[in-house]
């Protein structure tokens, strides 16, 4: 069949790229309904070389005919609307962090946990994760399902345009004034300086010293594994970089595993590519996997300092794997097993 689809937070990073996707893909769409805030009131965007018009969200009073929608505009907006469209009928699929860790509510990388969907109709909500915990479960789901890992410590480089449209803005902004001599304008989006620069704070600090970006990927990963017992430990930086996320893995495993058992393994895995050939400088870059909808990882290493432990490199366009390319395979899950 064909779907009334709604995306809301249409003219935000990820919900563009929402848009993108579901036309890529030929997601059976019968109608395109795009929500946003009353700044983006007579905007339209393009879909199948069609101009749509953005809803204003506030002003639209009942949500009925719609059957996927697609959330992207910010944890409060998630807090509020979701629950109405749901009472309305549709079937939500939630990018905020608002939903992920309420019981009720499955959190789904299709690669890894897909039977968790069927837990959608508790609440009407299916969470999509964080960018940065769905590239890290791809990659290590399989190594997981093989040779059980007990522990991940895991550093990310992070960038901007996680943090939205206006954090790719102030980045290149920042650049421009460098180049030209200027001083850089202060920082809005972002906690400090972007530019040439390395900062390890994404999102708010929490009272135990940990940003919240660092424990939604504890919490996250456990309840995408399935596995409360997997220890998780993080440090999640934001570097000048304007697509793609990287990440540094270091896992600790039950049974011994072989790098080049590892990259056997990850050959094999559904939605991974292995880029790893050290004497040729093959290795996954930021710049090289942007636009891409797979998970890349590399620098696959033994870790000597333990009896079993390896060091992994992962790589994700965030838009894409990490936010709406891994909301519309949700969908996809979804229209072909449950609807
Ligand atoms: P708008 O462009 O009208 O502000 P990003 O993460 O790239 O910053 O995008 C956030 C998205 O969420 C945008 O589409 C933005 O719309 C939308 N949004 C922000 N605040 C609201 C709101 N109060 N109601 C509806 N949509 C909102
Ligand atoms: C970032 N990972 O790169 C964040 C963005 O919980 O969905 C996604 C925040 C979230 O800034």
């Amino acid at each position: 069949g064909e779907y009334t689809v709604a995306v809301v937070g249409a003219t935000g990073a990820v919900g563009r790229m929402m848009i993108s996707v579901l036309e890529e893909r030929n997601f059976p769409v019968k109608e395109l309904r795009l929500f946003a805030s009353p700044k983006s009131k007579g905007l339209t965007v393009p879909f199948k070389g069609e101009e749509i018009e953005v809803e204003v969200l506030e002003e639209t009073k009942s949500f009925k005919g719609i059957d996927i929608a697609l959330f992207s505009a910010g944890g409060s907006r998630s807090l509020e609307y979701a629950p109405k469209f749901a009472e309305d009928g549709a079937i939500v699929i939630d990018n905020s962090s608002a939903w992920r860790m309420d019981p009720e509510v499955p959190l789904v990388v299709p690669e890894v946990n897909p039977h968790a969907i069927s837990q959608y109709k508790k609440k009407g909500i299916i969470a999509n994760p964080n960018c940065s915990t769905i590239q890290m479960v791809v990659a290590l789901k399989p190594l997981h399902d093989v040779a059980k890992i007990k522990r991940i410590v895991v550093s990310t480089y992070q960038s901007v345009s996680g943090a939205g449209q206006k954090a790719i803005e102030e980045l290149m902004d920042q650049i421009r004034a460098w180049c030209s001599g200027e001083a850089l304008p202060p920082p809005k989006n972002l906690p400090k300086t972007i530019a040439f620069n390395c900062v390890p704070q994404i999102d708010v600090f929490l009272p135990n010293r940990y940003t919240k970006e660092e424990i939604k990927m504890v919490e996250e990963t456990k309840k995408i594994m399935e596995d409360p017992m997997i220890r998780v430990t993080a440090t999640t930086v934001r570097v000048p970089v304007f697509y793609g996320h990287a990440e540094t893995v270091n896992i600790e495993t039950e049974k011994k595993l072989t790098p080049e058992s590892a990259i056997e393994i990850l050959k094999k895995a559904p939605g991974v590519i292995v880029l790893d050939d050290p004497e040729n400088k093959v290795y996954p870059l930021q710049i090289e996997v942007a636009g891409r909808d797979e998970v890349f990882v590399g620098r696959i290493r033994e870790d000597f300092s333990i009896e079993n432990g390896l060091n992994l490199w992962i790589v994700a366009d965030n838009l894409r794997k990490g936010a709406a390319t891994n909301a519309v395979q949700i969908a996809e899950v979804l229209i072909e097993k449950y609807l």
